[in-house]
């Protein structure tokens, strides 16, 4: 049974000056017939009156463009509507459209969706494309560009077919195994396993490069320390806003305050947290205090405000300096004063430099944890492979590894992750 046919405005939410509507599927371009009678050739621009097929009530006078499957960016039949973007002429529009059989409004993601079904895209390049429409940084933009743009499928792409080759040759072996010549045999299989190994280790390689979620998602900077050190102010300094609340009272902040900047190109996530202490007896501080303990354990950075020494590797800070100015500053602690300011260029570019080691660089392959998890199977089993004596099960170990790339680039996705995905897309793409 074919699928419904989708609609929706892929453009930004109107008003706006044009709204792109799209159309995909079966039934495309008979809808966008009934809209506007004779359509314009495929790929070429027309302006058409679109009329409501209901009563034959002008809707709008639209620019329409045709995209016959399926080389188009779903793999179906494709029809452009290039709306005026006022909201009631987009709602007549829909309206019209949804009153046609077999036509529903599109799900979040849905048009990406099946491009990935058609086998227009792969699950790397739709994972890229949600990047790309999330983000905001420079270094975001170029890393997802280059992944919805094929990188990371060209490269598994190579890793399958490498993988797939060493598997043929052990096939080939077994298929000559009751043959004279055991020593060809043997030598095929001493070169199999040596180019697992090293298939392996560019794969661990490229595992190696930092994960494109801190990228994506922020360096995780936790600011930690005893009640009323100074954390809630100095976040508030440093993210440029009241985000979190301040007292002279110890105990103040309890839950985990999540408050992402950009600066110096770089996402960044700041945390602040509840003052550690050992002996609180209120139930709510304790729970804040775990909940602190736990998003020191997921940082990327701690910025330790205590003078004690930190419970974890941390930037030791020397806070509230303009009120103990009188003390010598700690060699291996850095003065700072969110009332003055003092200190915070420094404290910055700190973050700056040790951010340049924890994200991937630009033209660095990086992978998200889902990719990572599958490249880390194919290569442990490409290294048992390496080891394996038996050609038979040699061969089943690279099987398994040709299986996680596929996993990898989602030719055997779920379903959960299919919908965890495309859940975070925007309707209309
Ligand atoms: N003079 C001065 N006072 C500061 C500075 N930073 C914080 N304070 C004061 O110290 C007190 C505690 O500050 P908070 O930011 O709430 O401290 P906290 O570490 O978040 O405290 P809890 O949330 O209770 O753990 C407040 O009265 C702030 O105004 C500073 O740099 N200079
Ligand atoms: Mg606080």
């Amino acid at each position: 049974m074919a699928a419904d046919t989708i609609f929706a405005v892929s453009s930004g939410r109107p008003p706006a000056a044009i709204a792109v509507l799209r159309i995909s599927g079966v039934g495309a371009i008979d809808a966008a017939t009934r809209l506007a009678g004779k359509l314009p050739p495929p790929r070429r621009a027309g302006v058409r009156a679109l009329r409501d097929p209901a009563d034959g009530q002008l809707l709008d006078r639209a620019l329409i463009l045709v995209f016959a499957g399926p080389a188009t960016a779903t793999g179906e039949d494709l029809v452009e509507l290039h709306l005026h973007g006022g909201r009631a002429v987009v709602a007549a529009v829909e309206r019209a459209l949804a009153a046609i059989d077999g036509l529903r409004a599109a799900e979040p993601g849905e048009f990406t969706r099946r491009a990935l079904t058609h086998g227009r895209i792969d699950l790397t390049e739709a994972e890229g494309l949600g990047d790309l429409l999330s983000a905001e940084t420079d270094a975001q933009r170029r890393m997802a560009l280059a992944n919805s743009d094929g990188r990371l499928r060209r490269t598994v792409a190579d890793w399958s077919a490498a993988a797939t080759r060493l598997s043929a040759m052990v096939e080939a072996v077994l298929d000559h195994a009751d043959e004279d010549d055991v020593d060809a045999g043997d030598d095929v299989l001493k070169s199999v396993r040596r180019e697992a190994i090293a298939l392996a280790e560019a794969i661990t390689a490229v595992l190696a490069v930092p994960p494109v979620e801190r990228l994506r998602d922020g360096i995780r900077v936790v600011l930690a320390g005893p009640p009323n050190a100074g954390k809630s102010t100095l976040l508030n300094a440093l993210v440029g806003r009241e985000a979190a609340i301040v007292s002279p009272l110890a105990g103040t902040t309890r839950d985990v305050i999540e408050i992402p900047v950009t600066r110096s190109g770089i996402a960044w996530l700041f945390l602040d947290t509840a003052g550690l202490r050992a002996d609180s007896s209120d139930p709510i501080e304790r729970i804040g205090i775990d909940r602190a303990t736990g998003s020191i354990a997921t940082a990327d950075i701690v910025l330790w405000l205590g003078d004690d020494p930190a419970p974890v590797e941390a930037i030791a800070l020397y806070p509230r300096y303009d009120v103990r100015d009188d003390i010598a500053v700690p060699a291996d602690r850095i003065a700072v004063s969110a009332t003055t300011g003092h200190g915070l260029d420094r404290l910055w570019q700190l973050l700056v430099d040790r951010a340049a080691t924890l994200l991937p660089k630009v033209d660095d392959l990086s992978l998200n944890r889902r990719q990572a998890a599958h490249a880390g199977t194919a290569a442990a089993a490409l290294m048992r492979a390496s080891q394996q004596q038996d050609p038979l099960l040699l061969a089943e170990e690279l099987r398994y590894g040709v299986q996680a790339f596929a996993a990898l680039t989602g030719m055997r996705a779920t379903e959960a992750v299919l919908d965890d995905l495309f859940g975070r897309f925007c309707i209309g793409k």
